[in-house]
């Protein structure tokens, strides 16, 4: 039976619009399993509950970047273990997905550089019918939810400070250490690096320059991507 990866659309440089889909699209990847896309940017008509990836594995569906993570690691031995049950592990793969995955939403959405690389971008990934007031619809939607997280109700400064302060705890994780937790590659480190991945210089410059100041994160970074095989183009 096909596995089938449900995303949302790819840039034209990166595998899919979505951190939570590049994640997923690497772990198949490191696991060594074939796989093939469907693009949408109406998770709803895959996903009762509205949210991508959404993942079809043996014929039967998986929703939640995280939990799919589990799911490879129980149904397919090759690859890396990427929960070995470890606690930074668990710590730290839950908070790339809740609070430095809200960074890069920032960077593309509210960031009015960001916004105005990845609109055209964005625009593209409609059906034509909706490519008039699609990319301002989303944006919309997506800002309310910047807010409701709360970095939108601080200052740009305090923002961008509050990232760099991230990025630096992450480097520092790495001085003696390969991967973020130990020697080994687990979902710590797959989690922190599709997030930083959808930093991409082309469309969120001043913050894909702030990783690179960071030499051990960045290396990382294309570390996790290049072992998946995942092609993220440069600038
Ligand atoms: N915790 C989920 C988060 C998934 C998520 O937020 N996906 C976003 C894309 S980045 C989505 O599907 N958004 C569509 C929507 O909210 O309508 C995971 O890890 O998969």
């Amino acid at each position: 039976m096909p596995t089938v990866l449900h995303q949302l659309p790819p840039y034209d440089f990166l595998p899919s619009l979505s951190p939570f889909c590049l994640k997923v699209h690497v772990a198949l990847r490191l696991k060594g399993m074939a796989f093939t896309t469907r693009d949408t940017l109406f998770a709803k008509t895959v996903n009762p509950r509205g949210k991508l990836p959404y993942l079809v594995l043996d014929g039967e569906g998986h929703e939640d970047s995280s939990h799919i993570l589990r799911v490879l690691d129980a149904k397919v031995r090759d690859g890396p273990k990427l929960f070995p049950g470890g606690g930074d592990v668990e710590l730290l793969e839950d908070w790339a997905d809740e609070s430095l995955y809200w960074f890069g939403v920032y960077a593309k959405f509210e960031d009015p550089e960001g916004w105005q690389r990845l609109a055209p971008h964005f625009r593209r990934m409609f059906p034509a019918p909706l490519r008039l007031l699609g990319p301002t619809v989303g944006r919309r939607q997506t800002r309310a939810k910047l807010k409701a997280h709360g970095l939108t109700t601080r200052a740009p400064a305090l923002v961008k400070a509050e990232f760099e302060r991230h990025l630096d705890a992450l480097e520092q994780r790495l001085d003696g250490r390969r991967f973020l937790t130990g020697d080994a590659l687990t979902a710590a480190d797959v989690g922190v690096s599709a997030m930083l991945a959808q930093l991409h210089p082309r469309v969120a410059p001043w913050w894909a320059a702030r990783l690179d100041e960071r030499k051990r994160l960045k290396a990382l970074v294309e570390d996790v991507m290049r072992a998946a095989g995942v092609g993220v183009s440069a600038a």
